[in-house]
């Protein structure tokens, strides 16, 4: 079997149970056909960046092992952000979610269609996920060879 590249998908929320939405999320990525978690950073809490006034986030990022192909994943991301009540309001991009679940890198391949961009467009841009990315790069490290 090909070797698997690392996905490293972004858990955030800010309605509800913050931590009880990303602890879902994390157990249920765990139950996707051929997908194991395979690290989890710490969990932070963070300021929310965009135009629309809203609460404060609990960001967390997490890497899978998955023999899913991407269109596939982002399928079942969105179906466990609707798990947890998530309702995208039609013209609201970065407004409140329950739950946001972002494919952030996919080892070292490119994704360049109309409704999925890897690597995601605003890594560069959050802080907190190059925290996050590093921190689970670290953990990582001891077990290539
Ligand atoms: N899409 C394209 N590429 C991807 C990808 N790599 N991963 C498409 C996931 N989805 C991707 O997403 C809109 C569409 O993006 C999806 O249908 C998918 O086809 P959405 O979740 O419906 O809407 P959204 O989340 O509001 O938009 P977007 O562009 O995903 O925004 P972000 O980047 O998720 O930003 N502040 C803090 N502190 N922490 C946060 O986590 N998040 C946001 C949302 C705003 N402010 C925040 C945070
Ligand atoms: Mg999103």
């Amino acid at each position: 079997m090909a070797k698997r590249e690392p996905v490293y998908v972004a858990l955030g929320s800010n309605m509800g149970d913050r931590g009880a939405h990303l602890a879902y999320a994390r157990n249920r990525l765990g139950t996707l056909p051929g997908t194991r978690v395979a690290a989890a950073s710490r969990v932070e809490e963070t300021a929310p960046i965009g135009p629309v006034p809203q609460g404060a986030f609990l960001n967390q990022m997490v890497v899978l092992e998955t023999t899913l192909e991407p269109r596939q994943l982002l399928g079942h991301l969105h179906a466990i952000e609707s798990e947890r009540g998530r309702e995208r309001q039609a013209g609201v991009r970065w407004g409140p979610r329950t739950l946001d679940l972002d494919i952030v890198r996919w080892g070292e391949r490119s994704v360049r269609e109309p409704d999925l961009t890897i690597p995601h467009p605003e890594l560069p841009h959050r802080e907190f996920w190059l925290r996050e990315l590093a921190e689970l790069d670290a953990a990582r490290e001891p077990a290539r060879g």
